[in-house]
């Protein structure tokens, strides 16, 4: 049998809250689990939250998986500043060693997007966002720099294949990374210039992983520290089922597509003040959601089995 024509790996930015929740982590082991099978090329991890052990967190999870070298940015100014009680992110990174101290001394995500973004190929970005729509509704509106002379929504509307998010319900409700910064998640999706796709809470919410990692994983690998202290202590509770996987299926969307693990409904989303969330079917926007295809446990074994992967 002929194998199958090698597809060139999908370039992905991945935006992350990393801190509030866990399954940042998760969805960062899928990313460059897939950057190791070829499927995909990292080209930048930025944090939306001005949470200070976040930007330190990347550092030490692409330093994990021997990828020092991709591009660190964090929001600044305005952005929302959010942890858990539990401060997994702080236990984790203490345990290896990294030259950021705090999510402060990155660089601004915005210059981090706009060099990368200069650099690609013509609509062959995928921009992925597991956390808040602040740094994308601030790249939409920065201007022209030393990086490229187009505006931000010009600069997105050439380079930006696509826009992945973990955020809303469907068809209707309220989710957290879309309230948090309501204004922001209005702007981003009313003039985001090139396809959205939506992976609502309701998918992640069926995805339980954790359990396996926990037993499986290398003693010294920070997803599985992650996991192991959080499903103990998260929200003051153990998690003995696992924990719901919503950022780990916008990775995987992003980077494989929805099929087989889903199908895709297009039309519009709109975003209220209040960061609720409606959808117009037949609206004219080229946005889409996701809706259950394969079965949540068996796309469960998928996530959790990228999950494992070690580094090279
Ligand atoms: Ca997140």
């Amino acid at each position: 049998m002929l194998a199958a024509p090698r597809q060139k790996p999908v370039r992905i930015i991945l935006d992350t809250d990393i801190a509030p929740d866990f399954d940042d982590a998760g969805a960062m082991a899928v990313l460059h689990a897939l950057a190791d099978k070829g499927e995909a090329k990292i080209l930048a991890t930025v944090s939306c939250n001005r949470y200070p052990g976040c930007a330190p967190l990347l550092e030490v999870i692409n330093n994990y998986y021997k990828k020092p070298a991709i591009p660190i940015g964090a929001v600044k100014n305005e952005g929302a500043n959010f942890g858990d009680k539990n401060k997994w992110n702080e236990v984790v990174v203490a345990n290896f060693p990294h030259k950021l101290q705090t999510t402060d001394e990155a660089p601004d995500a915005i210059g981090v997007y706009r060099s990368v973004l200069a650099k690609q190929p013509n609509n062959s970005a995928v921009i992925v966002t597991i956390g808040f729509l602040t740094n994308l509704k601030n790249l939409l509106q920065s201007g022209p720099d030393k990086y490229s002379k187009l505006d931000g929504a010009a600069l997105v509307a050439k380079k930006v294949k696509r826009l992945v998010v973990m955020g809303g319900a469907f068809p209707q409700g309220k989710e957290f990374n879309i309230h948090i910064d309501a204004s922001s998640s209005k702007y981003t999706f009313a003039h985001w210039p090139t396809p959205v796709l939506f992976s609502g809470v309701e998918i992640g919410n069926k995805i339980l992983t954790g359990n396996r990692l926990i037993q499986q994983a290398s003693a010294h690998n920070p997803i599985r520290q992650s996991y192991e202290y959080c499903l103990k202590t998260y929200q003051g509770k153990t998690h003995p089922t696992g924990r719901m996987s919503w950022d780990q299926t916008a990775v995987l969307a992003a980077v494989r597509g929805p099929e087989p693990y889903w199908k895709a409904i297009t039309g519009q989303i709109k975003i209220n003040e209040d960061g609720t969330n409606e959808w117009i079917a037949g609206g004219s926007k080229q946005h889409s959601y996701l809706v259950e295809k394969m079965p949540p446990e068996e796309v469960a074994v998928i996530i959790e089995d990228l999950m494992l992967h070690e580094p090279r």
